[in-house]
Formats: C-alpha cells, structure tokens, sequence
C-alpha cells in the first residue's frame, strides 16, 4: 500500500502542527494503522498548493470559494478530498476495520460536530489572534485578513484584553460545561461508553489547538476545567490513536 499524504498548515512551533481541522485526519490515520506523509504548507500557499494538486474549494461563511486544509490524496485511489469531515468520512468508507463512526454512527456525529462547533465558536476568537502569533510574518498577514473579513470584525477584536477577552472566556468555559455533562451521561471515557469514535477526535483536535496557540497560564486554566477532563481526553485520544504530538513529522 502506498502512503496517503495529508496536506496540514505549519507553524513556527516545534512540532509545526497547530491547526485543529488538519489535526483530525491525522488521529484518524494514525489510529486506522494507513500509512501516511504529511505535506506541511504555508498559510499563505495553501490556495495555490491546493489548486496545484487538484483539490475542491470550499465555501467560506460569505458564499466566497476558498481552498483549504486538510486535504488527503490518496494514491492508491486516486482520491483528493478534501475538508476533515469527508476525509473522515472516505476514510471510513474506503479503509473500514477499526471504524471510526462504530455503530453506523456517521449521521449522529455529524450532527455532534454541528453542535459542539456552535458551542465553541462564539467563544475562540482570541484563540484565532494568538495563532497569529505562531505564524511566518507572510502566513500570518494572510490569516489576519482572512479571519478579520470572515468574521467582518476588525483584528483587535481578536486581540485586545480586557471585558471582551473575559466574555470569551466565561463562554468557552461554559461550553465545555455543556460537553462535560454530555461526557457524564456516557458510562466509559470516550462519549460513546467504551466505544472509541471520531466524535472523541472532533473534541480532542480544538483541545490541542490551544494546547498549542495558548500562553502557559491560559492553558493552565483550560487544565484545572472539569477536573483535567481535557488533558486526560487529548493524552487518551492520543494513545488510542498512537499519535503523541512527539511522534508527528
Ligand atoms: N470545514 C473545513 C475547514 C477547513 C479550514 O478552515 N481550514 C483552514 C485551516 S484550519 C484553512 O485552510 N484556511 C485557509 C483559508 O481560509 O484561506 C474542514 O473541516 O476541513
């Protein structure tokens, strides 16, 4: 078998990875057993690399195309898919021992990756300005304009301390309250009792990313939630997965 190659954004980190959407197909990869290359690419490139290898656009909030990552090619199909919930889904259909969606539970959590994404997403605005911070200069200019007209909010809205910064904060604690509960009415670690699933992954990659973007005492904060719940789940997603961030190149 031939390695797939997933195409992630890099950074100036150790490491590179920090982008949660790409971080997702890396768990499910890694924990299927596929072989797999990673191609990091620039912020700024990634529409040209992406054209340059045939991916599909997809649609940014204002109905505008944009070229995005994750995206897989697999050559052993000759597949290029791309966004990590169908390359979840291709994945699964395409290579099915250790499911991922067990159950047939694909249509469940498509409707657990809306859900939870509305929860957490009024709340990481200034989760986008620190990753600014981890970017090249060229890939971070491009991030600013993007997410600044993708949001149509000016950049100091996702940097500036004060009220607003704590608004967000008390909304992204209270999402994970509202996660945490659901976590608590399954009777084993995973949100599915036993069962290990890519609902588990969708959690864990935003947990990572601000692992990753986040100053020391910010993530010491988001460690004391729910009694270390978040920690405990990325270290267990990462073992069930074989995938400590130290073994990613
Ligand atoms: N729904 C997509 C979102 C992908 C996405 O927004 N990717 C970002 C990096 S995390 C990107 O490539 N952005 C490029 C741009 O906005 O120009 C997915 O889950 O794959």
């Amino acid at each position: 078998m031939q390695p797939l190659v997933l195409y992630d954004t890099t950074s100036k980190l150790s490491g590179n990875q920090w982008s949660p959407n790409p971080a997702k197909p890396r768990f499910v990869l890694s924990y299927k057993g596929l072989p797999f290359v990673t191609v990091w690419v620039e912020y700024s490139e990634i529409a040209t690399v992406m054209k340059s290898i045939g991916a599909k656009q997809i649609k940014r909030s204002d109905g505008s195309d944009a070229y995005t990552v994750p995206v897989v090619s697999d050559p052993n199909t000759g597949a290029v898919i791309t966004d990590s919930l169908e390359i979840a889904s291709y994945l699964e259909r395409t290579y099915p021992e250790k499911p991922i969606f067990p159950n047939n539970s694909e249509a469940l959590i498509r409707a657990f990756n809306s859900e939870y994404m509305s929860l957490i997403n009024p709340a990481i605005g200034f989760l986008y300005g620190r990753t600014a911070e981890i970017l090249s200069p060229d890939s971070a200019k491009f991030f600013i304009e993007v997410r600044s007209k993708d949001f149509n909010l000016p950049w100091d809205e996702f940097t500036s301390e004060g009220p607003k910064r704590e608004a967000q904060w008390e909304l992204l604690e209270k999402a994970y309250n509202t996660v945490y509960d659901w976590y608590q009415k399954s009777n084993g670690k995973w949100i599915m009792g036993d069962t290990f699933s890519y609902a588990d992954i969708i959690v864990t990659c935003f947990v990572l990313w601000y692992k990753r973007v986040m100053k020391d005492d910010e993530w010491a904060r988001i460690s004391s939630w729910n009694g270390g719940k978040w920690v405990q789940l990325l270290t267990d997603v990462e073992k069930e997965c074989n995938l400590a961030l130290k073994t990613v190149t």
